[in-house]
């Protein structure tokens, strides 16, 4: 049985999440952070000296930073289509979940902050259409990486999807000017299509909004 810290309306805490719905695992998953808080006793501390969420807990093992988890249960439970054992064919898909948390997450971050982490008498349209123009070119990048897809792997759906397409619902329901992405589009439709997308990763973040 796994164990999972942190609220559900974390996109962190949702590439989890996501993951362990689509290997079918069993879980509990615990409401910390946030509002919930419990990131500041000492076993918390002990867990993730950043105090931030997720954490997993697989037996004896404890592990934290979204990605490395994903990559976890991936390499634990995946299948050779789900986690390729092909280090080569699975670089190819890696380069590109990383890329989505490092570079991609540079951009889309400060969108976020900018429309629902700051108070509505503080938010400033120039602030937020400069972001949204920063972000375009790397959504155009992920546009044409899926190309016809389906999957970033091609035919087969893998971990590199959940990296992927985890920010999604959240990239497509702020209220921003978007890159032209048909690509991009057609692949947020296809993950619409499955249960374990919709249950983890389509999650409300209204009560992350900023108040005045
Ligand atoms: N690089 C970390 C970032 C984790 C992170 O920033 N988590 C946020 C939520 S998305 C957090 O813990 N915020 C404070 C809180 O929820 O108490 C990861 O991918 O796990």
């Amino acid at each position: 049985m796994l164990t999972i810290y942190g609220r559900a309306t974390s996109v962190n805490v949702q590439v989890v999440m996501w993951a362990v719905g689509e290997l079918g695992l069993a879980h509990e998953r615990l409401d910390v952070g946030g509002a919930y808080g419990g990131t500041d006793t000492a076993d918390y501390g002990a867990m993730n000296p950043m105090r931030l969420v997720p954490v997993l807990k697989d037996g004896d093992l404890t592990v934290f930073e979204s990605a490395a988890i994903l990559r976890y249960l991936g390499a634990a439970y995946g299948d050779d289509t789900f986690w390729p054992r092909d280090p080569r064919r699975r670089a190819a898909l890696d380069q590109w979940a990383e890329w989505v948390k490092t570079s991609l997450y540079a951009a889309i971050t400060p969108v976020f902050i900018a429309l629902v982490r700051t108070p509505p008498s503080r938010q400033d349209p120039a602030v937020i259409a400069a972001a949204a123009r920063a972000l375009a070119p790397l959504m155009q990048m992920l546009d044409a990486r899926i190309g016809q897809g389906p999957w970033m792997g091609g035919s087969d759906f893998t971990f590199a999807d959940i990296s992927a397409g985890h920010y999604l619902h959240r990239y497509y329901t702020l209220p921003i000017e978007r890159a032209e992405t048909p690509a991009l589009d057609a692949y947020y439709a296809r993950l619409q299509e499955r249960p374990a997308y919709v249950r983890h990763a389509m999650i409300s973040y209204e009560s992350l909004r900023a108040k005045d």
